[in-house]
Formats: structure tokens, C-alpha cells, sequence
């Protein structure tokens, strides 16, 4: 049979099969431990399962079109950035370091301005500015329901993986597009700034009705290895400084202090925003000082 794996807890994997029922609990067979392939939630697999009573056991793992580590997730067609308007305040670089991520896997990318309810006029409006230009932009409230329905038509048929910082609303983002509490949400810890009921391991979820669709559920991708990206290869990973690479005076520019720099008239003519001009030169920087090390 085949199936997709919808979560992993202590050596056990849940396995959806292809043509619908409940997730079957199973084991993987020794002989990926051998080869050092790890089962992911998200794993399209093979698997045989010939007592109701018992496990199943997963015999095969259907090529990847993509993986990654933290979390152990595999196949993701669609990036869902989150980012809350309000509560917490958006922090631009964090936002760019999770779109950068995303952009570096060549996958699609929506963008969710998240928690609308709590966020002044012109906050909206200055993100509405700065993105949504670049990328689909979505603005929601997942409490009250807003703009949800429209989200949810593009998630169909695809396998879509929610980021975005702790706290942002991300499980309760889910919980609404899914109609049911299928994650524990939770208030923001004062002490800490994470939400208390922050998801703790990586999970499928089955969209309702027609068209199908499932999606991720992620503790937090913590380490994105964004900042492994060379330098050079930095520019490309905004959409917007594509049109003007190669075309400054110095084939090396960095567009940072260099004469003729085309990147840095497009921002003075407003053509690139200022505040992800700042995220390049952090993360540029941030790049050539861990080369130093
Ligand atoms: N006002 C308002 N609060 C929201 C909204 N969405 C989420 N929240 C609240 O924000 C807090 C954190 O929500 P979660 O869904 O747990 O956040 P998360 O992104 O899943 O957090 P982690 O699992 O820690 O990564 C909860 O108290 C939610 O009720 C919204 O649209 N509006
Ligand atoms: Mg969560
Ligand atoms: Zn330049």
C-alpha cells in the first residue's frame, strides 16, 4: 500500500493511506537505519500492513523533492510564512531571514500577515508597501476568521508547511483553516515571548473537502541555514534585486559602498524598500563574518 507519513513520535510512524482512512501506526523496516535514511513526516512510502491488529511496516521511501533537517520534514510544495501585524510587532529581518529560506528551495511562497484584528491601519499599510509586491500576500486573523477562506483556496493539492516565529499563530492559523482544534494553541509566555503551547514535533494535517491538501505543522525552523549561502548568491534570494544583478560597475559589486551600483540607485528611486536593502547588508554581513571564522 501507499501512504503518507503524517507523524513520527518515539520510533513509531502514522501512515495515511493513498486512498483515504485513518493514519496506521508504523515501524520502519532495519534497513533504512542502515543506510542512514531517516523516515520524515511528509515521506511518501510504501508500506505493508496485513494485520489490523498489529503495526505496519514501512518497506519503502518514495523520492524527496525536497528535505529538511530542523524540522524533519520532507516534500513541501508550498511555503506559508507567518508573521503576526501585531502582537508580537513584525521584525522585518526575521520575516526576510524565513522568506530567504524559503526562497532558497525554489518552492512556492505565500506570505501571511497574521493577528489583523490587533494591528493599527497603517501598520497594515506599510507591509502592504514593503511585500506585497513581491510575494502573495495574505492578511488574516485567525481568531476572528478573516481573509481565511481565501487562504485556503490556495492550499489545495498541495503539501504546504507553516514558519514563521513562535508565537505569531501559526497552530491557531491551522486550527482555523482546518475548521477543528487539531493543535494546542497557547498564550504568549511573558517571561519567555513563546507561546506556551509551542508545537512540539512536526505533523500532516488532512484539509477538509474537496481538492485535498495537507499541511504542516512545524516546531519552529530554528536554524535555516540561510547564512550557508555565499555571499554572491545572496542577491538572488531577493526577488526584487534580480532584474538589476550583473549590471553594477563591478562584476563582485556586494552593492554596498561600491560607484555604480544599480542595486543602490533602485533603492534610492524607491524601487527596492529601504527596509529590505537593511536585511540584505545584515545578512551579507552576517555571511562574510562567519567566513571569517
Ligand atoms: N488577536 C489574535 N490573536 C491571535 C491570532 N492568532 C493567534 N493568536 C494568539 O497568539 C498566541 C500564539 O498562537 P499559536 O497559534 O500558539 O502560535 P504559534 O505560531 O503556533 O507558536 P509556536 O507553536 O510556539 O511556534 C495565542 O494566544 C493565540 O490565541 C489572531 O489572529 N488574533
Ligand atoms: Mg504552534
Ligand atoms: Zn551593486
Amino acid at each position: 500500500m501507499k501512504g503518507t507519513i503524517v507523524k513520527g513520535i518515539a520510533g513509531f510512524y502514522y501512515v495515511k493511506p493513498e486512498d483515504d482512512g485513518e493514519p496506521v501506526q508504523c515501524k520502519a523496516r532495519g534497513v533504512f537505519r542502515k543506510d542512514g535514511v531517516k523516515p520524515h513526516v511528509g515521506d511518501h512510502v510504501v508500506f505493508e500492513w496485513e494485520d489490523e491488529e498489529l503495526d505496519g511496516f514501512i518497506t519503502e521511501i518514495l523520492p524527496r523533492t525536497n528535505q529538511f533537517i530542523r524540522p524533519p520534514i520532507a516534500n513541501v510544495d508550498c511555503f506559508i510564512i507567518v508573521c503576526a501585524a501585531a502582537k508580537p510587532a513584525p521584525n522585518f529581518q526575521a520575516l526576510d531571514q524565513f522568506l530567504l529560506m524559503a526562497e532558497k528551495e525554489q518552492v512556492e511562497i505565500l506570505l501571511v500577515f497574521n493577528k489583523i484584528d490587533k494591528a493599527k491601519p497603517e501598520k497594515l499599510e506599510e507591509l502592504r508597501t514593503i511585500y506585497e509586491k513581491l510575494y502573495s500576500t495574505f492578511f488574516v486573523s485567525a481568531v476572528t476568521g478573516e481573509g481565511i477562506d481565501e487562504l485556503k483556496e490556495h492550499l489545495r493539492g498541495k503539501q504546504s508547511a507553516l514558519a514563521g516565529p513562535s508565537g505569531v499563530g501559526k497552530s491557531t492559523m491551522l486550527n482555523a483553516i482546518l475548521g477543528q482544534e487539531a493543535m494546542e494553541t497557547g498564550q504568549i509566555s511573558h517571561k519567555t515571548g513563546r507561546g506556551k503551547h509551542t508545537t512540539r514535533h512536526a505533523e500532516l494535517f488532512q484539509m477538509p473537502g474537496d481538492g485535498g491538501g495537507m499541511i504542516f505543522d512545524t516546531p519552529g525552523f530554528t536554524s535555516f541555514e540561510v547564512l550557508e549561502a555565499e555571499e554572491d548568491q545572496l542577491q538572488f534570494l531577493f526577488p526584487e534585486m534580480v532584474p538589476y544583478v550583473n549590471q553594477c560597475r563591478y562584476d563582485n559589486c556586494r552593492h554596498r559602498k561600491e560607484p555604480d551600483c544599480v542595486i543602490r540607485e533602485a533603492v534610492e528611486e524607491g524601487k527596492i524598500h529601504p527596509s529590505r536593502y537593511e536585511s540584505y547588508l545584515y545578512f551579507l554581513e552576517t555571511i562574510q563574518n562567519k567566513k571569517k571564522y
